[in-house]
Parts: C-alpha cells; structure tokens; sequence
C-alpha cells in the first residue's frame, strides 16, 4: 500500500471520528485541507515582508509578468498557481464557497487596490490562479502577501493558509535582510516545520566597489544560519528581464541558475512530498492534542473524583441498603397483587363454595387492609339469603319433577291403552268412554305443570340477577384491594425516589451527566488511538502523537472500567432505574353459568289428543256390515228355500 493510500485512509478515519465525536470539530477544515494535499502537487511557498520582490520572483520562475508588483504593499490575497489548460481564475471564499472570476479582474482581486472587488477580496481565503505553464506541471506556486505590510489580514491570510506549502522560500530584499520583525516570522514559518530556504533578493543593487558580493552573503548566511542551511542571493527583476529578453548575460549575473537547481531538486525530490504531509499529519495531532487538552480541563476530572469519593463513603452504604430493602417491598406488594388478581374469577362461575370461598378470602384481607366493612356486611346477607332461595328453589324443581315422573307414567299407560283400543275389531263403547276420561284426568293434571314450570324460571331469572350482584360485588371489592396496594406501590416509588434524590442530589445529580461526559471523551480517547495506531513510525514517534496518549493515560486514571467514577455511574442507573409496575384495573369478563347451582328442571308434557270418535265410527261400521249381511242371508236363503218348494211341487 502507497504511503498515500494508508495516510487518505487515515484521515477518512480521523475525520469520521472528529465528525462524530462530541467534544471538538475545531480541526475538521485541516483534515480536509490535508486531504486534498494529498492528491497535490508540491507546493511552494514564496514568503517574505512586503516588497521584498516575491511577486517579481515569482514572475521569473514562471519567465512571464504574470503576477502585479508594486513598490506598495501590492500583494492582498494569497495567490496560488496552479497548472490548467488555460488561463483561469478562482476564488476560494473563507466560508469554504468556491467562485470563478474572470482574468481581468485579477489585478483588483489579488492587489490592495481600491475597486468594486474589495468586499469580494476581504472575503477570500486565497485564490487560484491556473495557468497552462509547464513549471507548474510539477510545482504550486503560492504567493503570499507581504508579513510585515501593515495590513493585518494579509498576516492572517498567510498564517491560516501556511500549511498548504511543502517547501518555503524566504525573500529578504537585499537593503533589509533579517530584521527583528522577520526573524520572528521566519520563527513562525519554522513551527510548522517547512523547510525553507532564505534568498536575498535583489543583488543588483549590491555595490561591488564597497564590499565583494559573496562576503555580504556569506555574512547573511552566518547571521541566518540557525534558520536557513541554504542562502542565496539573487536579482529577481534582472532574472525576469533577463529571461523575457534572452539576455543570457543578464541572467548570469541574476544567479538565478542557483534557483533554477533548486527548483529542479525540489521537483526531483521524491521524499519531500511524503516528509511534508506527515509533518503536516503530525502538526494536525499536536492541534488536536491542543484542543483534547482544552477539552480535558473543562471536565473538571479532579473535582468529580472528590464528589464520588465523598458518595462512596458517606451515602453509597445507606442507598445500596435502601435499594434492596425497596426491591424486597416492592416484590412484596407485586406478589400481593397477583394474588388478588388470580381471585378474579376469569372461568364461569362454578359452585355457591367458590362465591363463598371468594368472600372469604376478602374477608381475610380485612385486617391487613381496608376492606369495606359494610361490603363484608352485605355481602354476608346477600350469600345467606342467596343460599336460602336457592334451596327453596330446588325443592320446587324437585317436587316438580316428580310430579312430571307420575304424569310421565300415566302417559305411557295412556299410550297403551290407546294402542289396545286400536287393534281391538269389536272396542267395547264402555271401554272407549272410560278411556275419554282418563285422558280427561290426565290434560287436567299437565295444565297444572305448564304454571308450575313458568314459576320456576321466572325464580331462576331472579336468582340469576342475585348472583350477578354478588359476583360483582366480590369484584369491585378485589378491584379496590388491588387499587390498594397499586397505591402502596406507588407511595413506596416515591418514597424511594425522595430519599435517593435527598441523598445524590446533595451532591448535584448534574454530576452524573458531567461524569457520563467524562466517560464519553474516555471512549472517543480510545477510539482515536485505536484509529491513529497506523503502523508507521512517522506517526507512533511523533511527540503528538505521545501526547494524544498521555491524555488518554490521564483520563484513564479516572475513569477506566471499575473506577469508582464509572462505578458511580453505574450504581446511579441502576437506582434510578426500577420501573413501576403499571398494574390493569380491568378485571376479565366472566360467564355466569346456572346449571350447576340448580336441579335439572324437566320440560312440561305436551296435553293429549287422542280421537276417539274414530272409534265409535269403527264400531258402528262394523255393526253395519254383519246386519247387512245377516239381512242378506236371510232374503237368500228364503229365496233358494223357495226355488227347492216349487221344484219338489211342495
Ligand atoms: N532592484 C530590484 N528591484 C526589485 C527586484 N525584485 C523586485 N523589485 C522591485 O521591488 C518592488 C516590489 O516588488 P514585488 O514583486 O511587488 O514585491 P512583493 O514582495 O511581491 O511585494 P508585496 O506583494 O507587496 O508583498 C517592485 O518595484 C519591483 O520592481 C530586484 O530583484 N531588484
Ligand atoms: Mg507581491
């Protein structure tokens, strides 16, 4: 893996975690930057006061009069030149926007010039000029505005947009080389670790008659040394002029052939690119650590470790005691509850025992709770009288039936006789009007069971509405004692939370929170060492990256696993943590079911109908024929006794 590949991928990472993380997103623009970076060209940086010629010295690396030079502070914006195909120009706003401007409009927007682009101008980070020149194939350019110009937001532009630059050039001008002002910004340009090169510009107006060229520099280089290795001095303006004109004498006295190799080493470096973004990986680390620090104060760790020392001992023992002691009770009433509520009968009611039964054990509760006396009372005379009908009415229902067992007897003797009469040929008269009255006596008897049967039901109706009120008054009874304990209940929340929140809010519940904040940036710690774990020793040695660590150690003293701080925070979710029991007041829908308090109850017998008309018809049909007939054997027999006379002659 590149090493472009494994820092891209490193800060993809660092910037998720700045994203995510809840204590500090001041250096997300820097991850960004260095993203971008990445993918650059070098870039050098041109710095130095102003009129020192950067602008100039810039135009003659390019060997065009690209840039505005002024003997007045000229340079406003930080310029950067970058390759392009053609002529462009952007504007990259301090809000992040990007804008593209004509070229014309270059002058007014990178020069302190008065004009319409002013407003513009002092809203710009930087802009960047792309020009289709081949230096810039392999090099950015960066202008800067002149540190010492007077303008302060020129100082600023330059400062905030310094860690652009992998190399840096320092441009004293030949009359005012290394004054106190510039050594402490050269200073500055050296706490972002770029390496930087001084030159002194404009060498043409270095008199030879009063001292060789080479001693002024080589006593520069002397004044210099603890900044710069390298010093060199050249004409900008001559090697511009020089290069504009081919004028190759010019040029040799312009020493710009020592820039011309410097330029070319620097593109010829191939570690430069790599050294400057871990640098600028490592400088980013120590900007994090700054702000982590920042972060890490405002914590107040020091201060919570003293509130939960103070927890520990003095209230931590009486709330765990308070705490089960509340688990106890409170299993206690829930028990309680679930016992009463079994009671709701939620099957048809069985028996006249179970109701018994029921009120029994409602009763039960009348000492430890405040069972309704007159309830009990009532609910006493009700059972009685409730008891007292339904014995009554089974004793009807009994007499009933065995009434119904007779008349069903003398049904069936009915039945058979009627049968017999049936089959009889010859139905004695007498027979069948005996028969007429015992189904006469019988209908009478039935008509007399149909209004016993009706009474009966019209006392089970009644008796049914009886058990209805008492069943619902065994349940609005049980529903008051659960009513009652879900009271307890509550009361018993209250109490505990009173006396918990009396106890740590002595000591500032808001505490919990900033300690939760402590562990918070605890875990974000650890997650950024785990992320800046890279197996490159660039990052690991880096004196950052050791700091990052020693945060992480600080904060780890105070708040790692088992820590009294994590272990307050623990024991305060959990107290703060027993939920009520919601408890339903509902109580379920029960059937109520007759037949097993009661006798069975026979249905009445239908009244008899028998025909016995059809009996008398039988009979006198019957009686018909054998007249007819014997008539008819008489006439016959008279007939043929005739016939026989008259044949003998009688
Ligand atoms: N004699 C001489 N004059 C120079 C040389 N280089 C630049 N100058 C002049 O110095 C003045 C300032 O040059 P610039 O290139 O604008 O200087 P700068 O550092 O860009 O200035 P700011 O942008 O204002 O910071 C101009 O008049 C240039 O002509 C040089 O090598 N020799
Ligand atoms: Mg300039």
């Amino acid at each position: 893996m590149s090493w472009v590949h494994t820092l891209q991928t490193e800060l993809e990472k660092l910037y998720d975690w700045l994203e995510n993380n809840t204590h500090t997103d001041k250096i997300l623009p820097e991850v960004e930057q260095l993203k971008e970076n990445l993918h650059e060209n070098k870039t050098i940086l041109i710095a130095g006061e102003f009129n020192s010629g950067k602008s100039t010295f810039i135009n003659a690396l390019l060997q065009e009069e690209k840039l505005s030079v002024d003997i007045v502070p000229a340079t406003a914006v930080l310029t950067k030149l970058t390759y392009g195909e053609h002529t462009t120009l952007y504007g990259y706003y301090k809000n992040g926007a990007k804008a593209h401007f004509s070229i014309e409009d270059l002058p007014s927007l990178s020069s302190e010039k008065q004009g319409d682009l002013t407003t513009i101008r002092n809203q710009l980070s930087y802009i960047e000029l792309q020009l289709p020149n081949p230096l810039l194939k392999n090099l950015t350019i960066i202008d800067s505005p002149g540190l010492n110009s007077g303008h302060e937001h020129h100082e600023m532009v330059t400062k905030t947009n310094l860690n652009q630059a992998d190399v840096a050039f320092w441009l004293f001008h030949y009359q005012h080389t290394g004054t106190e002002q510039e050594t402490h910004n050269i200073k500055m340009l050296q706490e972002y670790n770029i390496p930087t090169y001084g030159i002194i510009n404009a060498i043409d107006l270095h008199n030879e008659e009063e001292e060789e060229l080479e001693d002024f520099i080589d006593f520069n280089m002397r004044r210099l040394q603890s900044f710069f290795t390298h010093v060199i001095g050249v004409s900008a303006k001559e090697a511009l002029d020089a290069k504009i004109n081919g004028d190759e004498e010019l040029l040799y006295y312009s020493n710009w052939e020592r820039i011309d190799t410097l330029i070319n080493s620097i593109i010829n470096d191939h570690t430069l690119k790599k050294e400057s973004m871990y640098k600028k990986y490592i400088n980013l680390l120590s900007h994090l650590y700054q702000e982590l620090l920042q972060q890490k104060d405002t914590l107040k760790t020091n201060y919570y470790e003293n509130i939960v020392e103070n927890f520990m001992l003095r209230d931590y023992p009486y709330i765990e005691e308070f705490y089960v002691n509340t688990l106890e009770r409170k299993k206690q009433l829930e028990n309680e509850v679930h016992g009463l509520r079994k009671q709701l009968p939620s099957s048809p009611i069985q028996s006249y025992d179970y109701l018994e039964e029921m009120y029994n054990f409602i009763a039960s509760y009348s000492r430890a709770t405040k069972v309704n006396l007159l309830y009990l009372e009532t609910q006493q005379k009700n059972l009685y009288l409730f008891s007292s009908l339904l014995k009554d009415l089974n004793k009807s229902i009994r007499k009933y039936n065995k009434q119904m067992l007779k008349n069903k007897e003398r049904k069936k003797y009915i039945e058979i006789k009627w049968n017999d009469l049936n089959n009889r040929k010859w139905p004695e008269k007498s027979d069948i009007k005996h028969f007429i009255d015992e189904q006469l006596q019988y209908n009478k008897k039935i008509g007399g069971q149909d209004s016993d049967y009706e009474r009966i039901n019209s006392k089970k109706k009644e008796l049914r509405k009886y058990l209805i009120s008492i069943r619902e008054n065994n349940n609005s009874q049980l529903q008051k004692l659960i009513q009652h304990y879900h009271n307890n209940l509550n009361s018993l929340y209250y109490e505990y939370y009173n006396t918990l929140a009396s106890h740590i809010s002595n000591n500032d519940i808001h505490n919990v929170n900033s300690i939760k904040n402590i562990e918070i940036f605890y875990e974000d710690l650890q997650k950024l060492l785990r992320i800046l774990e890279i197996p490159d020793t660039h990052i690991q040695q880096a004196s950052s990256y050791k700091k990052l660590e020693n945060i992480y150690q600080c904060i780890n003293n105070v708040y790692k696993p088992n820590s009294p701080l994590s272990s307050f925070v623990k024991y305060y979710e959990k107290y703060f943590n027993i939920q009520l029991t919601s408890l339903s007041n509902d109580s379920p829908i029960v059937e109520i079911s007759q037949t097993h308090f009661l006798e069975t109850i026979e249905e009445p017998l239908e009244k008899m109908d028998y025909q016995t008309d059809e009996l008398y018809n039988k009979k006198d049909r019957i009686e018909k024929i054998i007249i007819g007939s014997v008539v008819w054997f008489i006439i016959i027999s008279f007939w043929i006794l005739t016939i026989i006379m008259a044949l003998l002659d009688i």
